[in-house]
């Protein structure tokens, strides 16, 4: 791994808030390709997943490091995204009610962007109300749910039932992801699909919304 990755995926993990952002715009200088430098800010988080289930990080620690993976994800954003598509389609997304987790879900908005999507992006803790609220008929409209926690997760059937009960369910192609969710829970769920991963999820929009 080069200077430049490695000193981001260490300052991620130490949450240096002033330097992250630096050493992106520095490896994509340096012609470090985009995605490389995702993954190495991913496997950072995972690391202080690790050290948070260790004990040996706490809420504070876990906090300075999204900031810092954020502040990171902020400069890298335009490498990710393509200026010159066309909007294929529209994608209401949010994390689910009770859940404060957005980096995922941030990741998943970037790359549909950069897919061409128009992106309609919630934030985190959204109530199903809000969902609803945001899908209109007629077009061509995915709702993507993401959750981190196994307590939240449970929240997604909650606004798949909210869909369900404004009458808009066949107006909309629903797909769930984040870290405890599975394949076979969003079939428990009634979603039209599950992706492990942001990449995945913008091949699966792009699936739901040909077929
Ligand atoms: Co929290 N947290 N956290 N946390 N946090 C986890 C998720 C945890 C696994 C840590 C651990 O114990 N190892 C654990 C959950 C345990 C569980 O439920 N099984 C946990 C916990 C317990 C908590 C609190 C309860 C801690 C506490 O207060 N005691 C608390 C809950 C707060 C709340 O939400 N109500 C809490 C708080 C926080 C912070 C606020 C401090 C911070 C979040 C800040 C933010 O997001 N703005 C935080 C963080 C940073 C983490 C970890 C360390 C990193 C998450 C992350 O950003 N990963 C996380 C540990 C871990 O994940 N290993 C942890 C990087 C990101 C790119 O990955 O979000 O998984 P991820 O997204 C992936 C895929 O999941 C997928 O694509 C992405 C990759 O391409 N994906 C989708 C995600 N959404 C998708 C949607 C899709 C498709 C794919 O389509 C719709």
């Amino acid at each position: 791994m080069s200077t430049s990755l490695n000193e981001i995926k260490q300052g991620i993990i130490e949450g240096d808030l002033a330097i992250v952002a630096s050493l992106v715009e520095q490896a994509l200088q340096e012609k470090n390709e985009p995605h490389t430098i995702l993954d190495v800010m991913t496997k950072a988080m995972s690391e202080v997943g690790r050290l948070f289930e260790e004990g040996e990080y706490y809420v504070p620690e876990m906090l300075v490091s999204a900031r810092a993976m954020q502040n990171g994800l902020d400069i890298l954003q335009p490498a990710l995204t393509s200026t010159d598509s066309k909007a294929k389609g529209k994608v209401v997304i949010g994390t689910v009610k009770g859940d404060l987790h957005d980096i995922g879900k941030n990741l998943v908005v970037i790359l549909l962007k950069g897919a061409g999507y128009e992106v309609i992006d919630l934030g985190s803790d959204v109530a199903p109300e809000a969902f609803v609220e945001k899908i209109t008929n007629g077009g061509k409209c995915v709702v993507a749910l993401s959750a981190l926690l196994t307590t939240t997760m449970i929240n997604m059937k909650a606004v798949i039932e909210s869909i369900t009960a404004a009458g808009l369910r066949k107006d909309v192609k629903i797909i769930i992801g984040g870290a405890p969710v599975t394949q076979k829970f969003a079939e428990q769920i009634g979603a039209d699909g599950y992706s492990s991963d942001a990449n995945k999820a913008v091949r699966l929009v792009d699936q739901l919304l040909a077929n």
